[in-house]
């Protein structure tokens, strides 16, 4: 009897027409071929073998360098269960549509069946997903970025218990690109991307879009965060998620080292994109990092803002639309400060400013989790780590405060339901328009988002022990349009105030907002930082939030009566306490 993997398989074999198939059980030997057939394709190079060894330079179709949420849809049956801020298809139509853009796609291609494992093996949060694919670079990537081949392929065994994932690379065009999610049947569908949570379908399809339903059926969350462990002079390591929008600061913040270690304070990274969290037997909420590698945003990353991934990725890396120097090495805009001579751009060209930067601002690094000096060493623990504390954080020039403590976890949820951010590279689009974006989930939430808040709200209640949960914005700016606070190591600064505040300790005021640092609360001994900087990062401008009610109530009203009555609730007190009166439609 052919097992549900060996039917699917096969049936996909029949759709797509390859000329071979490789079950891939995730050995060295295997990735040789793998990373040889890659480089066969002709867009991707090893780089220089002395100083990056088993590194690889991988140069994605320019018209497909992001995720592109407009191609992105939810295809649940009901267009409701998708919800105002998904794009939706219906199923019968999306196949129907769809297929045939699979018809014959791996005609002259390689068909790869990768079983993969999201989580450590052997934890209750585990989950095995399979993706078909004909792009070798996909496979190398899923490879650094989930645990592939035989440990999943063994534990699934001939159970039907797997999320498929189908993708092809088509022939690129962005017209004939689709990513589909089939969350009732668990099923993926990728086609005419090649490019990060477009192709590698253990990530944002499976781990966010697809689990995220699962965790609302079972009673856990599935959220686009970051994980960190933070160590205090007494030894002691607190856990603290985080979520923040693409390209707002997650895996520079879990890899931070930190501006107070020589006071005991270090950051030790559990996860830097996506956590899982179940409530644990101890009262308090468990989180892993399903991932097993880091697919981080290159520009902007050197010696100072994050040397811990400077130092992981000098090995075993992929490397993503960066530029390459005359020594075959990777380069990126702010690695260093000076530009080295002779450059070749992302696109493979000689680099010339006229042509814009040598790497894509969305160009990124993938690095196997275990080559970060910082890697917690619990990171795979199967139970996970206890989380003591969640924060909320959007890139905002104006308005959110450094840092700000909910009054419990129904405003806490309020704060992460009306979180918002300018929008970045690391999606096709406009980039700096100021967007809602609940909890960094809008485009990584497979159902209904009224729903998606609803259910935060109801996993509250059964914790004895949650966590407390914090808004937190590096990217406030001052009239001249520069930063106020200097970030990366220095926001553990501001972790340490959290993690106090979290153990019932850490001066605080009240603000309309919720609690800030007290005067002389947060630590800032060796920063050079005005008074007056200070203040205008903790101030509350009622005008900028007399606007930022507005602007909720616009996008809590597409909801309709689907919003729990207690964001509307939340939204009439903050009103209350800033003297505005601003209400929601649903509110009776
Ligand atoms: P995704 O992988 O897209 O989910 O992104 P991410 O949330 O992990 O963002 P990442 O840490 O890669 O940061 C993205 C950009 O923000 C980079 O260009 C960083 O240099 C910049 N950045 C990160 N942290 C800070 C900070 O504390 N302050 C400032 N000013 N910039 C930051
Ligand atoms: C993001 O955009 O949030 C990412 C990169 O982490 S991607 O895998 O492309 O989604
Ligand atoms: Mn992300």
């Amino acid at each position: 009897m052919a097992t549900p993997l060996q039917c699917w398989v096969e049936e996909t074999a029949r759709l797509t027409r390859p000329k071979k198939i490789v079950f891939c059980d995730g050995s060295d030997e295997e990735n040789e071929r793998v990373l040889a057939e890659m480089v066969r394709w002709g867009r991707s190079f090893p780089l220089n073998p002395q100083t990056y060894p088993h590194c690889y330079l991988h140069r994605s179709d320019p018209r497909d360098v992001a995720r592109t949420e407009q191609l992105t849809f939810i295809c649940s049956p009901r267009k409701d269960d998708a919800g105002p801020t998904n794009n939706w298809m219906d199923p019968v139509e999306a196949r129907k549509k769809v297929r045939p853009l699979f018809q014959g796609a791996m005609r002259d291609r390689t068909m790869y069946v990768v079983p993969y494992l999201m989580g450590p093996p052997g934890s209750r949060f585990s989950r095995i997903g399979v993706e078909i694919t004909d792009s070798p670079y996909v496979v190398a990537s899923m490879r650094i970025m989930a645990r592939i081949g035989k440990v999943a392929g063994e534990l699934l065994g001939d159970s039907a218990d797997f999320v498929p994932g189908l993708h092809s690379l088509g022939d690129l065009d962005p017209e004939r690109r689709f990513i589909l999610h089939f969350p009732e049947e668990r099923l993926i569908w990728s086609v005419g991307s090649g490019y990060g949570g477009n192709a590698l379908l253990g990530k944002k399809c499976f781990s966010l879009r697809i689990a995220s339903t699962m965790a609302r059926q079972e009673g856990w969350l599935a959220e686009h965060m970051m994980v960190l462990g933070l160590e205090c002079p007494d030894g002691k390591v607190s856990y603290i998620a985080g979520a923040f929008p693409s390209a707002c600061g997650k895996t520079n913040l879990a890899m931070m080292v930190s501006a107070l270690e020589k006071q005991g304070y270090r950051v030790w990274t559990v996860g830097d994109d996506i956590a899982w969290l179940k409530p644990d037997e101890d009262g308090t909420l468990h989180a892993i990092n399903p991932e097993a590698g880091f697919f981080g945003v290159a520009p902007g990353t050197n010696r100072f803002t994050n040397a811990n991934v400077l130092q992981a990725l000098r090995r075993n890396s992929l490397f993503t639309n960066v530029g390459m120097t005359p020594q075959r090495e990777p380069w990126w805009e702010g690695l260093d400060e000076k530009q080295p001579a002779d450059l070749t751009d992302w696109k493979g060209q000689p680099w010339v400013s006229a042509n814009g930067p040598a790497a894509h601002p969305n160009a990124r690094y993938t690095v196997p989790a275990r080559q970060a000096p910082c890697i917690s060493p619990n990171w795979e623990d199967p139970a996970g780590v206890p989380i003591s504390a969640f924060i909320f954080g959007g890139r905002r020039a104006r308005v959110a405060p450094l840092v700000y403590e909910s009054l419990d976890w129904q405003h806490g949820v309020f704060i992460g339901a009306t979180m918002a951010s300018e929008t970045t590279a690391a999606a096709s689009g406009k980039i700096g328009v100021t967007r809602r974006d609940p909890m960094a989930m809008l485009p990584f939430c497979g159902y209904n988002m009224a729903d998606y808040l609803r259910h935060w709200l109801e996993i509250g209640k059964r914790i004895p022990k949650p966590p407390k949960i914090f808004h937190v914005n590096w990217f406030r700016r001052d009239v001249n349009g520069r930063f106020l606070w200097p970030g990366y190591g220095e926001n553990v600064r501001v972790l340490k105030w959290v993690v106090e505040r979290a153990e019932g300790r850490g001066d605080a005021q009240e603000t309309p907002l919720g609690f800030v640092p007290a005067k002389g609360a947060l630590t800032l001994e060796g920063l050079q930082i005005k008074p007056r900087a200070m203040k205008e990062l903790l101030d509350v401008d009622p005008d900028d939030w007399g606007y930022e009610l507005e602007d909720t109530k616009e996008f809590f009203d597409e909801f309709g009566d689907r919003l729990p009555p207690e964001i509307a609730e939340e939204h009439r007190k903050l009103a209350r306490r800033l003297g505005l009166t601003v209400s929601l439609r649903t509110v009776p």
